[in-house]
Formats: C-alpha cells, structure tokens, sequence
C-alpha cells in the first residue's frame, strides 16, 4: 500500500505531476518492491480526493519512463529497476568551483583591443531587410540541412566578392564557409597527417599556434626580417605547411612585399605536399593606398589555402568566415567531410547573401573604411603628441590595430597589470610571442586597437596609456 499526500493549492507543480513525482521516489529509494502491485486507478483517485484522470496520467508518464509495467485487465505493477551506485559523493552535481565562470564588469572601462569592431555604425536595419528576404526566398532550404561547404548561392556570392576586391581566384565549389577562421583550419588540419610539420610568423596569432600544437603537429614559430617570414628558416624547419597573414601581419602590421611573395610560392613548389595558409583577417582595410591582391592571386600552381572573415568588415558575433581550397585538398576534404553537417547558420549566410547582392556590404566596408581611418589619425597623433620621443609607430595604413614600440623601463607583464587597474584593455607583445622573446632592454611593443573605442574618448585613452608606461 502506497500513502501519498497531494497539495491541491501548490502552484509549482500540478496533481499529475505529484502524484507521479511520489510514485517515482517511493520506487527509487526501495520503498515500492519490484512487482507490487499500484492501487487501481479508480482506488487512488477516491483515496486522494482527485480525479481518475490525474490518477491515470500519472500511470501513464511512469509506464513510459519505464518505472511501471502493465498486464492486461490485471492493473500495474512496479518494475524490476537497477539499483543506483552511489560513490557517496553527494556534491558531485555540483559544478566545482573553479569551472564557475565569472563576469567581468565593463564599466567605466576604455577599449584599444584589436579584437572588436564598432558594431555602432553597423546598418543592421538593412540587415533585418535582407533576413526577411532571405526567409521568404529560402524558406525551404531553411528548412533543411544545407550543404556542408554553405549553400551554393552564397558561396558563389563570396566567389565573386573575393574576386573583386581581394583577386582570389577560385570557383564557388571551392569555398568552405565556417563559424570562424579557427573551425575551417581544424578541420584543414584535421585531415593532415599528423607528421606534417608547420611553420608559423614569430610574432603571430597565438591561438592558432595553440590550436596546431594541441592537435599534436611539428609547429615551428619562425622569425621575420623586415620582409616578413623567413624563408630560409621556413626551408630548414622541413616545413610543409606555412601560416602567413601576408596582407598585414599580425599583428606587427607588416605588408608582404611582392618579393618575398614570389619567394614563398617558389617555396611551395618544391614539394607536392607543400602549402602555404593565407589568413587574410583584415585586409578590406587601407587606408592610403588601394587593397593589395592576395598571395592567392599570384599562386599558379594552387598551393594556396585562403582564408578570409566578416568578423573585421561586418562584426566578430557573426562568426562567418571561409576558406579556399586548391583543387587536390578539395577533393580530399569532400571525401573526410562526406558525413559531415554544416557548422554555419544558413538564415545568416542567406541574409549576407542579399547583404553583398545589394551592395550593402560594399557601402558598409567603404563606410567604415572612412570612420577608421579618421580614428587611426586621431590615435597616431594622440600618441605622438603624448609619448613624443617616446613611441614609434610602425606606420603601415591599414587594418584596425597599429603596432608601436614605447621608451620604459617597465615590462610587458607590469604593463598589462596596470592596464588592468587603469580599465584600459590595451595588449602587448606577450600576447603574440609564439617561441622567440621579442622584449629590447628599456621597452616595450603594444599592439593598439581603434575600433571599438569612440573619437572623443581616444584622448582619454592615450592619457590612461601615458600614466600607464611613463
Ligand atoms: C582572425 C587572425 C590573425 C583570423 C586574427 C583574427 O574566427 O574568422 C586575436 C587575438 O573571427 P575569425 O578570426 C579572424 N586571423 O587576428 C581575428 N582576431 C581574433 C579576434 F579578434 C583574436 O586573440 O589576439
């Protein structure tokens, strides 16, 4: 015999449900045996004062569940269940603290990341206009699994962007778009063999290098001269795989001349299993001189994988970015990725879709091209003005970071932590040393972001900055 008591008034929780919570627990702990028979239907609603029907949905959940079985015209019966191991740890629910995550607060904070962009001025009106019509257009696709690579149409829209403003010569069935640059390089890599060894810009992009060295390859960081990566290191590493952002590097700034471009192709050559990984991140942006073509746009032997992103033109939380396959790793990745389910939003690559077709996104970047390099200015003078003798800023008019050395005798780790009690999110050089120490005696380098910090608080800024390292 089962006692239940039922709270009619209880809000939380309706009669079914109690009923069916008791049921359960009375079950679990041991106190209905396996193969006792529950009170029929009729019993326990008159017992509770409820109706035959609570009493049944209740009988009903607990069958599905499978804490109760039936038997024809005979009633119900509790099931034979496997006891529960219990290790005695009662906490172990709980997440530990340590895993608990903590919110920064951001107020009254100044921003020279180079992580952002201004999302202020982004149109995202147009936007809205462009998803409508992209949920009118594509309503059944959306309603399906698109292709892996992206839906066609969007990667043909890409195929003719790339083309134009960067001159990357590809064909849409080439295009690989992805929830950011990272994703496409683990899954470019993933299908590497794990003996394939890589050679890296010294400074670089460290959470790529993080990523290549956890997914266990040979990961050489080489050097730069005052062309970029060095090829003969490249060359002695045994590399076969090399990682470049030619356009401007990151994050010292540095435009590839065409000489070391032609260099790294005729490195590529040597080998058939020679690549060369173009992370062109943010290369819509210059400011005095027209766009420079992509390494891409020179290679003649397709051994270029380009990677590109809206997360600069447009804003990180879109998280659509692609890559550019040459036809042999193509081919090899359709066959690793037969099986696999695209990783981008298609309401959002059908949105961005209009967004170019339209010329939106043209207007945008030429928009932002302007605002930009009205904030570079206003930086660069700032910081003279401020640091005088004290800076030199590497001056290549592009992207949306600069790079500058600054007279101190502080180092980087001290800057950082006052930064830090200052709120200016400002990072130096610490964040991009990959192998090689870049820290000359009596100073520092920092990488200096302008986009997500407004004109009238830039002053503000490099007065934080000065306090900071003088
Ligand atoms: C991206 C480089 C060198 C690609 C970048 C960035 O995933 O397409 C910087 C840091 O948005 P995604 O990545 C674009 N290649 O610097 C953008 N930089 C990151 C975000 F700002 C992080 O960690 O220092």
């Amino acid at each position: 015999m089962i006692y239940l008591t039922i709270d009619k008034n209880l809000k939380t929780n309706s009669i079914y449900q109690q009923i069916y919570e008791a049921i359960k627990v009375s079950i679990l702990e041991g106190r209905m045996k396996p193969g006792e028979k529950l009170p029929s239907k009729r019993i326990l609603a008159d017992q509770l004062k409820v109706s035959v029907n609570s009493v049944m949905n209740a009988y009903e959940q607990l069958l599905a569940e499978g804490y109760i079985y039936t038997t024809e015209r005979k009633g119900y019966y509790v099931e034979n269940i496997t006891q529960f191991i219990h290790k005695g740890d009662l906490l172990k629910n709980q997440l530990p603290s340590d895993l608990k995550e903590s919110f920064m607060d951001k107020e009254g904070w100044l921003s020279l990341s180079h992580m952002t962009s201004n999302i202020s001025l982004f149109p995202f009106k147009k936007w809205l206009k462009c998803q409508q019509k992209a949920i009118d257009i594509h309503n059944r696709e959306l309603s399906e699994i698109t292709h892996p690579q992206g839906p066609y149409i969007v990667r043909k829209t890409i195929c003719h962007l790339i083309a134009l403003t960067r001159g990357v010569i590809c064909e849409p069935e080439q295009i690989i778009i992805g929830a950011g640059t990272m994703s496409l390089i683990r899954q470019l890599m993933e299908m590497q063999k794990n003996n394939s060894v890589i050679a890296m810009e010294d400074p670089g992009y460290f959470r790529m290098y993080s990523l290549l060295k956890n997914m266990q390859f040979d990961v050489h960081p080489v050097k730069m001269d005052a062309k970029g990566i060095d090829i003969k290191e490249v060359e002695s590493s045994k590399a076969n795989f090399t990682f470049v952002t030619p356009s401007h590097q990151f994050p010292t700034g540095k435009i590839m001349p065409i000489s070391r471009r032609i260099e790294l192709l005729n490195w590529s050559t040597y080998s058939n299993d020679r690549y060369i990984v173009e992370d062109d991140y943010d290369s819509e942006f210059k400011y005095e001189t027209d766009n420079i073509p992509a390494l891409q746009s020179l290679d003649r032997n397709q051994r270029v994988i380009y990677t590109g992103t809206f997360s600069k033109t447009m804003f990180p939380g879109l998280r659509i970015s692609y890559m550019v396959l040459p036809p042999d790793i193509l081919r090899e990745y359709r066959r690793y990725y037969s099986d696999l389910m695209p990783s981008s939003n298609s309401l959002n690559l059908f949105t961005l879709h209009y967004f170019i077709e339209n010329g939106e996104y043209n207007r945008h970047v030429k928009r932002m091209n302007h605002h930009y390099e009205m904030k570079r200015k206003i930086l660069i003078n700032e910081l003279q003005q401020r640091f005088n003798n004290d800076i030199h800023i590497e001056d290549v008019p592009a992207g949306l970071h600069i790079f500058a050395h600054f007279k101190t005798n502080k180092d980087h780790d001290e800057i950082e932590k006052m930064a830090n009690q200052a709120k200016l999110e400002i990072y130096s050089m610490k964040r991009f040393m990959l192998k090689h120490k870049y820290k000359e005696n009596n100073s520092i380098d920092l990488v200096i972001g302008f986009a997500n910090i407004q004109e009238e608080k830039i002053a503000e800024a490099v007065n934080r900055l000065y306090y900071i390292i003088s």
